[in-house]
């Protein structure tokens, strides 16, 4: 039996990769009721072929990563959106939309959550002559930052240096570029993409579903559906500061082992905001991400 590649589940059908081909398949019976074997885009699984066009997923290899958002409250439980994301592209437009560092930081601290490592891309750098100027934050927190256009084609040839050999799911605010930036890199993809609606300056969820695609024989990229926001996802309060690694280096430096980098005494990561080595805006994310974390965590609200 071969193993795939699962591109894509929509209603019970799943586009599968084999061999450089795509063919679609089906669960197989006895997989359908058990919630621990939820096939997911990018999981390898064991296909049984019944010929050229039908196929059945028999079962799944074990992950080596997985992409969950939580949600807390009544809606508590565990989303799980895609399976082996080797890294995940959070990618934000220097304008039209405005960059939201806000909602920014928030696609990090749940990547960062995930345990996945982070690039950012910083699009339509054909709008905004300082475009640079919004991925410094994320530079000080380390992570590699690529400046690009789809439209004009800048900075494509880094990130596709970036994407090579790895499984790259993107992420980011809805009408910022990911699928024009994906149909921009694969050849031959024609992904749906749509104009950003002048007034709001805010697309309309173009992208509907999670959608793997192979970049030649160098690696996937996932393209997904943007989104305006993504609320709380009951992240536990000492993880915040954890999902921002400029803070987790220097917390050895706090006198408190516990500070929580409010209003405590010789904080470390508050010197560093006040010299300029970590951004304002990725320490006001982190104080309203650890607001939100611990309002969900008292049980009586
Ligand atoms: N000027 C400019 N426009 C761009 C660029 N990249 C994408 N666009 C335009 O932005 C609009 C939205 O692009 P999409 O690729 O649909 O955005 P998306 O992030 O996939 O949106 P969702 O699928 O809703 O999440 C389209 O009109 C694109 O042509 C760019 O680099 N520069
Ligand atoms: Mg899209
Ligand atoms: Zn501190």
């Amino acid at each position: 039996m071969p193993d795939g590649i699962v591109l894509s589940c929509t209603g019970g059908r799943y586009g599968v990769y084999v061999d450089g081909h795509r063919l679609e398949a089906v669960l197989r019976g006895r997989m359908k009721h058990r919630s621990d074997e939820t096939v997911l885009v990018g999981d390898r699984v064991v296909l049984a072929l019944h010929g050229p066009e039908a196929a059945t997923i028999e079962g799944i290899h074990p992950r080596r990563t997985l992409l969950r958002r939580r949600s807390p409250g009544r809606a508590r439980g565990v989303r799980a959106l895609a399976a082996n994301i080797d890294q995940v592209v959070v990618v934000g437009a220097a304008r039209m939309p405005d960059w939201d560092p806000a909602l920014m930081d928030r696609f990090t601290a749940v990547a960062e959550a995930n345990d996945l490592p982070i690039v950012i891309v910083v699009n339509k750098a054909d709008l905004d002559a300082s475009a640079t100027a919004h991925g410094v934050p994320y530079r000080q927190a380390g992570y590699p930052v690529i400046v690009t256009s789809a439209t004009a084609g800048t900075g494509l040839g880094a990130l596709r240096r970036q994407l090579a050999g790895a499984v790259s799911l993107f992420t980011g605010p809805t009408g910022v570029g990911k699928s024009t930036l994906l149909n921009a890199l694969v050849p031959g993809l024609t992904l749906r993409t749509a104009v950003v609606s002048r007034r709001s300056h805010a697309g309309r969820h173009t992208t509907v579903a999670a959608e793997m695609h192979p970049l030649g024989d160098e690696g996937f990229v996932v393209d997904t559906p943007g989104l305006r926001d993504i609320g709380l996802w009951g992240l536990d309060p000492l993880e915040v500061g954890a999902a921002f690694p400029e803070f987790a280096s220097r917390r050895d430096g706090c006198r408190f082992d516990n500070c929580r980098h409010r209003d405590e005494p010789s904080c470390a990561v508050r010197a560093a905001v006040d010299r300029g080595d970590i951004a304002g805006t990725r320490y006001t994310s982190y104080r309203r991400l650890l607001d939100e974390a611990e309002a969900a965590a008292r049980p009586w609200t």
